[in-house]
């Protein structure tokens, strides 16, 4: 069976639909766990399914330094590797080389970089990050860009978003014909619209699978870049999913859902768990908050998480001040579940062509600050 979109219902510019893979299905719109270094932290991955995700993201550039792409591929791929037979969409590498790594040095054949592990020397390019995707056994597979960071002069946005389209073609044909995977181009520009044309132009040209809107979410602010979603996504092919990178926030996402978006990952939900966040219908709660440590009420009341029906905020409060590991642990499989009721929310809606009134109840229900 080869991989492909099937748009189920539109309601207004929001869409809903399915990617069939031969691993399995992908309900859109679609939030995906980052998992980076082969591992949703804090969860075992029968966990993460249970939250309701259907594909992970895995990263190129953590994998490739730590345990090694050839590894894994010898070990059975990432999915063996990791325990998780649903799809996998991998990032190509370049975002989180100018992100992470040490002596960079970018040229028209790709970069070169130390890590920041062990400060061992490296190189990336499309045809090398699209060998590493293949070795990891990546469903989704994304070409090797660059994504400069906001705000940056206009000359600099297009210089890097023309090299990121000659990349895109390098990594459309070092990918080459393998149907039962899919290659994703992403579409650069900055905030500056006629750039966005340009690269979803030269993307179409090349043709892909799917279409990825990247460069937002750096800096920019929510308004900008929804100012940005306002016509980014309807640059690029209707047929095709589109895919938001690194966003966002729970009101990142309703946003740019209702703007045409089928794709997102974002570290948030994980992270924040980890560090004591939680996100709720009714707004944020900061469990280290001394106010929680005689709350006998769950995080949220409606939630049908493991957090939710067996603990106490007092019990979350005091096993996050003891350090205690179960404390990650709850808070991210909270965060996770939320994030995927939002996302099953949503496509309900959608499908019910009732969106603007689930939009409206999603802003009605938040509160600003710490609940
Ligand atoms: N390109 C790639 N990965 C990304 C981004 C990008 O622009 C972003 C931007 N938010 C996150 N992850 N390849
Ligand atoms: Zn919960």
């Amino acid at each position: 069976m080869a991989a492909g979109f099937q748009m189920a219902a539109r309601d207004g510019t929001a869409r809903t639909g399915v990617i069939s893979t031969p691993r399995g299905e992908i309900r859109t719109p679609a939030f995906m766990p980052v998992g980076t270094a082969a591992t949703v932290k804090g969860m075992l991955p029968e966990s993460v399914a249970a939250t309701g995700a259907d594909i992970l993201l895995g990263n190129t550039y953590h994998l490739m330094l730590r345990p090694g792409a050839e590894r894994i591929a010898r070990l059975g791929g990432l999915h063996r590797f990791m325990n998780w037979e649903r799809p996998i969409l991998t990032d190509s590498g370049g975002f989180q080389v100018m992100s992470l790594a040490e002596l960079r040095k970018l040229t028209e054949e790709g970069v070169t970089f130390r890590s920041h592990v062990d400060g061992s020397k490296h190189m990336l390019s499309p045809e090398r990050s699209m060998e590493i995707q293949k070795l990891l056994g990546s469903d989704i597979v994304m070409a090797f860009d660059e994504c400069p960071a906001l705000p940056a002069d206009r000359d600099r946005i297009a210089e890097s978003m023309r090299l990121s389209m000659r990349w895109a073609q390098r990594s459309r044909d070092a990918f080459g014909d393998r149907p039962d995977h899919m290659l994703f181009g992403i579409q650069q520009g900055g905030l500056e619209e006629d750039l966005r044309g340009e690269s979803a132009e030269a993307l179409r040209a090349i043709g892909f699978d799917g279409y990825a809107v990247g460069g937002l979410a750096v800096g920019e602010g929510q308004e900008a870049m929804f100012t940005c979603l306002d016509y980014a996504p309807g640059m690029l092919p209707e047929d095709k999913p589109r895919y938001l990178m690194g966003v966002g926030k729970p009101d990142d996402i309703v946003g740019a859902v209702k703007r045409g978006i089928d794709m997102m990952d974002c570290v948030l939900p994980s992270r924040s768990g980890r560090t004591g966040q939680a996100w709720t219908r009714r707004g944020q709660v900061n469990i280290k908050n001394a106010r929680h440590a005689d709350d006998p009420r769950p995080l949220d009341e409606h939630c049908s998480c493991p957090a939710c029906r067996g603990y106490s905020r007092a019990y979350l409060h005091h096993v996050f001040r003891a350090g205690e590991m179960i404390s990650g642990m709850l808070l991210t499989w909270h965060n996770l579940h939320y994030y995927q009721e939002i996302m099953a929310g949503m496509r309900a809606a959608i499908a019910a062509g009732t969106f603007a009134a689930w939009e409206a109840e999603f802003h009605a229900t938040r509160a600003e600050g710490d609940i």
